[in-house]
């Protein structure tokens, strides 16, 4: 890959722009595609290109990224009328970033096959901020060759790409990390409660648990949010439900990971377009 590679973008939300713009700084030609078509203006005045669907985008780039919300879009933009595999176009790299199921990916990956392209699963760990800075740590799935083929483009989006395994292994370690990211959301929550029904001072306790072992830059962010009782979302509750749900869907979910996924469950109706954080304000009522 150099920077000559034309690289095709699908996905233009929140998650989306940022990244693009990583690839656009490093100097690749991008070519984006986002079923609303009013939300690529943004990106082409910033020096990408537009094409008509994503089979069109296969007939130019080389190696197309997808980031967008859920399995149902993905079997849409791959399957679907104009989808990425009715392009006549052979050997080119499909890298799903999106966090979706690992059944998913295993199935788009035997489709890319028989297609003669090759398939990546690269869900990311990090919000907008980490988009917006290149630090996003990426975890891949699928053949090594296409990591190998992939690595230098993941490399501009994000601090660390790492090979798990065969497709579907990045998206199972990213519903691994979010249902820890769950618990740590939920247990911060119940610590809080427990503290302040007992008459100690949530600055307090926070700045306690800052200074002991349990430290860690999610607390500190998260306990901000409590303090603040600011909750627009930095990741929303809503995409976290989602994930536990995927996890569940799994099979052979653990004790903690039941009772989590309940209360996020839960939590969505009232709380969904908060941010994760607000599982507190669902517990507290
Ligand atoms: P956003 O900002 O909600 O953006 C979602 C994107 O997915 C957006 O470009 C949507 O296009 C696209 N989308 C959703 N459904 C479809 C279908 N059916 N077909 C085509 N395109 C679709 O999400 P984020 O950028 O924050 O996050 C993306 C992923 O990262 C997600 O997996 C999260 O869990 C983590 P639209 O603009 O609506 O036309």
């Amino acid at each position: 890959m150099n920077f000559n590679t034309t690289i095709g973008w699908i996905g233009l939300g929140n998650m989306g722009v940022p990244m693009v713009r990583q690839l656009l700084t490093a100097g690749y030609p991008v070519t984006v595609y986002n079923r609303h078509k009013e939300k690529e203006a943004l990106i082409l005045a910033e020096g990408a290109n537009s094409a008509e669907s994503p089979a069109a985008m296969l007939q130019v780039a080389e190696v197309v990224f997808l980031m967008v919300s859920d399995d149902q879009a993905i079997r849409d933009l791959f399957t679907g009328e104009q989808g990425l595999l009715q392009s006549p176009a052979t050997s080119k790299l499909i890298v799903n970033m999106s966090t979706v199921s690992p059944g998913i990916s295993r199935e788009m990956a035997t489709l890319c096959q028989e297609h003669k392209h090759e398939y990546l699963d690269a869900p990311v760990s990090g919000s907008v901020k980490q988009a917006e800075t290149g630090q996003l740590a990426i975890m891949v799935g699928g053949k090594e060759t296409a990591f190998e083929r992939a690595k230098p483009i993941l490399e501009k989006i994000g601090k660390l790409a790492l090979h798990l395994g065969e497709a579907g292994a990045g998206n199972t370690a990213k519903l691994a990390m979010n249902t820890l990211l769950g618990f740590q959301a939920q247990g911060l929550a119940e610590a809080v409660l427990f503290a302040q029904q007992r008459g100690i001072n949530t600055s307090d306790l926070l700045t306690l648990i800052q200074n002991s072992a349990l430290a860690s830059v999610f607390i500190n962010t998260k306990g901000q949010v409590i303090l603040n009782n600011n909750y627009d979302a930095a990741f929303a509750l809503k995409l976290l439900a989602k994930d536990l749900r995927l996890a569940a869907a799994e099979g052979s979910a653990t004790p903690l990971a039941e009772v989590v996924n309940k209360t996020f469950q839960q939590a969505e109706a009232s709380f969904g377009d908060e941010d994760v954080m607000a599982i507190f304000k669902y517990l507290e009522r």
